[in-house]
């Protein structure tokens, strides 16, 4: 761990770097966090789904991709409704991928290596079939009734009628987000799925159960949490316990009521509450990520200030929104790069002074990278894939690099409705066929944005079920196994694989990558993305062709013969033409200005 120390050399220069005692940066800064989605990821016990067995069995693979932690989607009891994302019992592992003992020694071996693992916190609710929701629904008079989003029929209306939920809210999972239950003539809130009620973050009992779980975890000696949709636990109320209604979404009968959920007027007290209960005295050691959908920059300097104590970064969406048509996330448009530049770029600036940057491209809900924002044909995949790579990496921020994302998988050949199993997909064909669309549109949203892209096996060898199970896979494997395959990355010096292994290095060896500075290049270009970062005297020049045509460019001043610290072409730089990059041609020079120099 040499690099820590190398790293806090340099840190008086800095200021305003991390959350760590005395103002160094804090260990995260300069750490890569992989992400496990455990039902994909390899089944050791040929049921069909991965489990707890078959990550024990394939650490190796993430030792020598050399990351620092490792964040396990959920892995709790649940009726799997939401592939874990539904949890009945916060406190034991689901049956499907092991057991409690199970964990204890994934959890030894992944600290006998060095690296730390975070958990998936889902407490914006819970399974219908969690006791807390069971006792919840038995009774209106149950003592825990109120922790759950129970609300009368709209004024006027009869309960279970068409209309009469108490909101308009539009559930991201279609539908309304309201459920109406006939023995008590009271609707439930679930902003997810049916099977996903709302825990309601007002009753204190709430928030005290779910402190208490959290140390648990860390007693066991987890490393910290991913908080799913945590921007929702506060939601808009009225002090009569009025919710209201959204405006209206176009073709749906339901409304938009995320501004009553998202970033509600007690979310920065509900996380601040958190910290003391849960982290204070033991954070400099965890690693804490709140996925928020809908955060602004101006939101995120609050919730990651470290003088304010609630998360270390968040997860924002605003650049896995970009291509989402006037449809949504199933009407997709093509990404310019002018404004995917414009966004990171102001939050590369947002939270320079305060707060850190969460960085990724992929992750379990998201369509392969390689496939959206590259070029997954055999000519440009392994380009494509290292050029977003590169740039991802080279920003400042916590990278996270979500399982077969360092082999350049890519999206899968869906042909039915039936080769999918995500209940957002199914959910939003069934309800889009319903309401008139046409079949094969709809599908061909789904191709493009379903979550299940992501949720293929990973593709550990060119053999049968690419190496992930000896029985039948519950999603298919992707065919371009043959080819696409950890195996045959290992083997391939300029392999997907390796180049993401010298980036991940490259992180822990140059301080300038995790705390330089950063200043965007060329903001107009549709091709070039280009910047520079700074630490002391040590400077990146990052240049990267995001389109399958040639470009070329003048150096900026004074960077013409520098060090070539790393690139995407195995032949590296054309000799004499600096200013050429190659189709998807990435490339990281470095130079040291003198001290007379610095501005
Ligand atoms: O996702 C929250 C979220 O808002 C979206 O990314 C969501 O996946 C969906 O695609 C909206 O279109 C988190 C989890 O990451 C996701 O897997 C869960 O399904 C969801 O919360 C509910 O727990």
């Amino acid at each position: 761990m040499s690099t820590r120390t190398q790293q806090q050399d340099i840190t008086a220069q800095r200021p305003g770097t991390g959350s760590g005692p005395g103002g160094t940066p804090a260990w995260w800064t300069d750490a890569v966090v992989y992400q496990i989605y455990p039902r994909s990821f390899a089944d050791s016990d040929g049921d069909g789904i991965g489990d707890l067995g078959g990550i024990i069995a394939h650490l190796d693979h993430l030792q020598e991709l050399g990351v620092d932690v490792v964040w396990l989607s959920p892995i709790y009891s649940s009726p799997q409704d939401d592939n874990g994302y539904d949890i009945s019992d916060y406190q034991d592992i689901d049956p499907v991928f092991g057991t409690l003992e199970q964990f204890d020694e994934l959890l030894g071996a992944v600290h006998a290596r060095g690296m730390k693992l975070v958990m998936d916190l889902v407490v914006n609710h819970t399974s219908d079939e969690h006791p807390w929701f069971v006792e919840s629904r038995s009774s209106p008079d149950s003592p825990k009734r109120d922790w759950y989003w129970w609300r009368a029929p709209r004024r006027g209306m009869e309960a279970g009628a068409p209309g009469a939920e108490p909101t308009n809210w539009q559930s991201a999972f279609s539908g309304s987000t309201w459920e109406y239950d006939e023995a008590s003539g009271e609707y439930y809130l679930h902003l997810f799925s049916r099977k996903q009620p709302d825990l309601n973050w007002e009753n204190p009992e709430v928030r005290q159960a779910v402190h208490a779980m959290m140390r648990w975890w860390l007693d066991r000696g987890v490393d910290g949490f991913r908080m799913d949709v945590i921007n929702m636990i506060s939601k808009d109320v009225a002090e009569d316990g009025h919710l209201h209604d959204g405006p209206p979404v176009d073709g749906t009968p339901w409304g938009d009521g995320s501004a009553s959920f998202l970033c509600g007027p007690r979310i920065h007290e509900f996380l601040q509450e958190m910290h003391r209960e849960v982290f204070a005295g033991r954070d400099a050691e965890l690693i804490t990520v709140g996925e928020m959908p809908g955060v602004t920059v101006e939101q995120a300097q609050l919730f990651t200030d470290p003088a304010r104590a609630e998360v270390d970064m968040v997860f924002q969406f605003e650049h896995v929104g970009l291509d989402h048509g006037p449809g949504g996330k199933f009407d997709p448009e093509p990404l310019r790069l002018t404004d995917l530049k414009a966004s990171l770029g102001r939050w590369q600036e947002g939270l320079e002074e305060v707060g850190w940057n969460s960085l990724y491209w992929n992750n379990h809900d998201q369509p392969r990278a390689v496939s959206r924002f590259g070029d997954d044909s055999p000519e440009h995949r392994v380009a494509s894939a290292t050029c977003l790579a590169t740039l991802l990496h080279l920003h400042r921020g916590t990278p996270y690099v979500y399982q077969g994302e360092e082999l350049g998988m890519t999206n899968a050949p869906f042909e039915t409705i039936e080769d999918f199993r995500d209940i957002e997909s199914v959910n939003h064909y069934r309800h889009a066929v319903a309401a008139g669309a046409d079949p094969a549109g709809v599908l061909r949203g789904l191709r493009w944005s379903s979550r299940d892209n992501a949720r293929t096996p990973v593709q550990w060898t060119a053999g049968a079920n690419a190496g992930f199970t000896t029985g039948t896979p519950w999603i298919a494997v992707n065919p371009n196994h043959d080819e696409v395959n950890a195996e045959t990355a290992r083997a391939e010096p300029h392999s997907v694989f390796h180049h993401y292994r010298r980036l991940i290095e490259l992180r822990h060896t140059e301080p300038v990558v995790a705390l330089g500075d950063f200043t965007m290049l060329a903001p107009h270009h549709e091709q070039l993305y280009a910047f520079t970062r700074r630490l002391g005297d040590v400077e990146l020049l990052v240049l990267a062709n995001v389109s399958g045509e040639e470009v070329r460019t003048d150096l900026p001043e004074g960077w013409a013969g520098a060090e070539l610290l790393i690139g995407n072409r195995p032949d590296g730089v054309v000799p004499g033409d600096e200013g050429l990059l190659r189709p998807w041609e990435a490339r990281v020079h470095r130079r040291t200005r003198g001290a007379a120099t610095q501005g």
